[in-house]
């Protein structure tokens, strides 16, 4: 008889984890999931179809971060806001494109969950075709904690999940929940989400560093002397530098081949530009669950207690090589200046 490949979709992909890991689980996480993908095909619908209509160019208003809103980007947020909004799982919605959390109305015992999007990360690219993403990150309601924002302000070290979607060549969603780094790629034929990529690593080394090399002049000294240690072969071998100007596209690269993905502080925005919440947490979990690692300059993405959920954050993520040679770096250009020499 003949064999036809199987395929394992996202669906039953959570829901098999869900059984090996938590026999007792209803299925409340994996609903969730089922939100998001449904969404990011609807989404990914409207990238792929940018250009024919209107959909392309700004809507005329400027989001909570005082940034021009592409109308592709209301359109995403709308759809997320939709498709999750429905799910009896969600107690709270944050995304980049609302100032305030949105709450909804849910029993305790099965609006259990927090979810926090950029609903279309990089896209001031859209217009030129670049690829762009959706980055998203869900916590555990807290049990009695009645004000919103105080409920999502979580560290990310106590993320439940978290994952990407890139609308790039193909439509890659990548996920982990704590259990390993899984990809699935969008099947258009089927319509659904099909595991691609099992237990993903990054590897421990790679041949790219990625950073807006025009601010180069306005970065701190140990960031500065770390990029031309990149460039001097300190680290073992040559370096070329790739930077898309879209965070999910600059990491699904790191993830893949490895390398460093650095958004630095500045003389003018100390915090970088980045976002913790919904950019920088949620690519840290990715990262530490394949091997690799993230910091801010001082410590660990995942341990930064937000103070507020639209917070900035300078970042550094990548490969552990490339990581470790950045943590020595600091070390070496800032205990002179610490001591006063
Ligand atoms: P966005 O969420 O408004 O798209 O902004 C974030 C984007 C990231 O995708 C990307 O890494 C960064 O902005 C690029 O910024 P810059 O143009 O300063 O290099
Ligand atoms: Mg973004």
């Amino acid at each position: 008889m003949e064999k036809f490949q199987m395929i394992t979709t996202i669906q039953q992909h959570v829901l098999q984890q869900q059984e090996e890991l938590f026999p007792d689980a209803r299925g409340i996480f994996s609903s969730l999931i089922s939100g998001i993908s449904l969404a990011t095909k609807a989404i990914q619908a409207q990238v792929r179809r940018a250009g024919l209509g209107d959909q392309l160019g700004a809507v005329g208003s400027t989001n909570v971060q005082g940034e021009e809103q592409q109308k592709l980007d209301v359109y995403a947020n709308q759809m997320l806001l939709h498709c999750l909004g429905r799910r009896d799982a969600v107690a709270m919605l944050v995304s980049e494109e609302n100032k305030e959390p949105v709450t909804f109305d849910r029993a305790r015992d099965t609006g259990r969950y927090i979810v926090v999007f950029d609903p279309l990360d990089g896209s001031s690219n859209i217009d030129v075709n670049v690829p762009v993403g959706t980055i998203f990150s869900i916590f555990r309601r807290p049990e009695w904690e009645r004000d919103p924002t105080k409920a999502v302000l979580q560290p990310g070290s106590k993320q439940v999940a978290a994952g990407y979607v890139v609308y790039g060549s193909s439509t890659i969603l990548v996920y982990t929940a704590g259990r390993g780094v899984f990809g699935f790629t969008l099947d258009p034929s089927v319509g659904a989400f099909v595991l691609a990529y099992e237990n993903m690593k990054m590897p421990e080394q790679g041949k790219y560093y990625s950073v807006n090399e025009a601010n180069v002049d306005k970065f701190p000294p140990a960031y500065q002397e770390y990029l031309a240690r990149l460039r001097n072969g300190s680290l073992g071998h040559e370096y070329s530098s790739r930077y898309v100007g879209s965070l999910v596209s600059d990491f699904h690269r790191t993830l893949l081949k490895g390398g460093v993905f650095l958004y630095p502080p500045t003389k003018t925005h100390a915090s970088g530009k980045l976002r913790l919440m919904y950019e920088a947490n949620p690519l840290a979990f990715i990262a530490e669950q394949a091997g690799g690692m993230a910091t801010n300059g001082i410590g660990k993405i995942t341990d930064i207690q937000p103070e507020a959920i639209h917070q900035r954050t300078p970042l550094v993520i990548g490969s552990r090589v490339e990581m470790e040679a950045f943590a020595q770096c600091v070390r070496e250009v800032e205990a002179p200046v610490a001591a006063g020499r």
